[in-house]
């Protein structure tokens, strides 16, 4: 018996539908992206691999729904992230935060023009330092303020970090 047909027949009906917002998550390869949408979808993170393209993710909360499009990091598809920018109402910045300094440059390069972009600019704007895990991690303090991640932000921009 599945749970909807399980409260049915409990007189309680479906639960109300909950909103679902489409959201882009970004960030340079090795970053996160997709093991960070498989812990929120309880599912296993042991056979993550590069994405190749791009691949989306229902990701339930208790009042909302994320349908997360990621967008796979590697050099020879992140020069095509812009292309799938429409429709978007949130983004998701994944950060490596153990990264190297020259990675972490690279990361605010990509970061900044997607900050600036005309289809995200004033979007909601989540900046996930991950990897916080791994001794080199930067903490979010320095990842705020070395990184100047700010920068070129809208002020009419959420963003946070
Ligand atoms: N230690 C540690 N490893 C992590 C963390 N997040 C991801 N990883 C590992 O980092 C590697 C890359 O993770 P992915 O989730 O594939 O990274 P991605 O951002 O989706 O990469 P692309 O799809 O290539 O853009 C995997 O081996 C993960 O297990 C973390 O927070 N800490
Ligand atoms: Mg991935």
């Amino acid at each position: 018996m599945d749970y909807l047909c399980f409260r049915a027949l409990c007189c309680k009906g479906p639960p109300p539908p909950r909103p679902e917002y489409d959201v882009v998550c970004i960030g340079l390869t090795g970053a996160g992206k997709t093991s960070l949408l498989s812990r929120l979808c309880s599912e296993g993170t042991d056979n993550v691999v590069p994405t190749t393209g791009f691949s989306i993710k229902a990701v339930p909360f208790q009042n909302a729904i994320l349908n997360v499009k990621e967008l796979g990091g590697a050099d020879s598809i992140k020069k095509y992230w812009s292309r799938y920018y429409q429709g978007s109402q949130g983004v998701i910045f994944v950060l490596d935060s153990a990264s190297s300094e020259e990675d972490l440059e690279v990361a605010r390069t990509e970061l900044h023009s997607a900050l600036q972009h005309p289809q995200l600019c004033t979007l909601p704007f989540l900046i996930l330092a991950n990897h916080q895990d791994k001794p080199a991690a930067r903490s979010l303090q320095e990842v705020r303020f070395h990184s100047a991640w700010n920068t070129g932000a809208s002020p009419l921009r959420n963003t946070f970090v």
